[in-house]
C-alpha cells in the first residue's frame, strides 16, 4: 500500500485531540517481539505525549496474532478502556498460514468494532519480509505504533 509514501510516525498535536483522562489496553503479539515492541514504543510514546497518563495504558501480550481478537475482548470486558490497540506483525512464509492468520485476524478485529462500543485499531503489520516491518515499526517509513495511537484518541473521543 502507501506507507512508501507516508511517514507513519509524523502528526500534527496541534490537530489531536487532548488524551489526558483517557484509558487504553494495549494488546501485543509475542510472535516477531523485536518488531511489536517496537510497535508498542512507538504507541505508548504518542500516547502519552499527547496528553495520556502512563497509569490509563493497561498493556497484556498474547502469543500471537491470532489471539488478539480474545485478548481485545477481554481487555475490554475487564477494564474501562476508552479503546484498544491491538500489536502484531506476521510475516509472509512458505505456506499458506499467512494469509490464515492475516485474515482472521482482520476479521476479528472489525468484528469486535462491530459488536462492541470500544474501537480496537489495528495496529498489525502483514510483511513480505522482516525488512519491510522493521521499515515500519521505527524504521525508514515511521512507525504504525504512532499511527495507531494518533487512531485510538481520536476514535476514544469520536462523538462527544
Ligand atoms: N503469528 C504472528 O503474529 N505472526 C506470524 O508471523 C506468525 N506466523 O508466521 O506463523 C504467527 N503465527 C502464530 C499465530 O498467530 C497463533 O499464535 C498460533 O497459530 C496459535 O493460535
Amino acid at each position: 500500500m502507501a506507507t512508501v509514501n507516508r511517514n507513519l510516525s509524523i502528526y500534527d498535536k496541534a490537530t489531536i485531540p487532548n488524551a489526558n483522562g483517557l484509558r487504553f489496553g494495549i494488546v501485543v503479539s509475542e510472535w516477531n517481539s523485536e518488531i511489536t515492541e517496537g510497535l508498542y514504543s512507538g504507541a505508548i510514546e504518542a500516547l502519552i505525549d499527547c496528553g495520556a497518563d502512563e497509569s490509563d495504558i493497561i498493556r497484556w501480550n498474547v502469543p500471537g496474532s491470532f489471539e488478539l481478537t480474545f485478548g481485545s475482548k477481554k481487555m475490554i470486558n475487564s477494564h474501562k478502556v476508552d479503546a484498544v490497540i491491538a500489536i502484531g506483525s506476521v510475516i509472509q512464509g512458505e505456506t499458506k498460514h499467512f494469509d490464515f492468520v492475516c485474515d482472521a485476524t482482520a476479521q476479528g478485529i472489525k468484528d469486535l468494532n462491530i459488536t462492541t462500543n470500544v474501537p480496537v485499531i489495528f495496529c498489525v503489520l502483514t510483511d513480505n519480509n522482516m525488512q519491510q516491518a522493521i521499515d515500519r515499526s521505527g524504521g525508514k517509513h515511521g512507525n504504525k505504533g504512532t499511527e495507531a495511537a494518533i487512531a485510538a484518541i481520536k476514535m476514544a473521543i469520536l462523538g462527544s
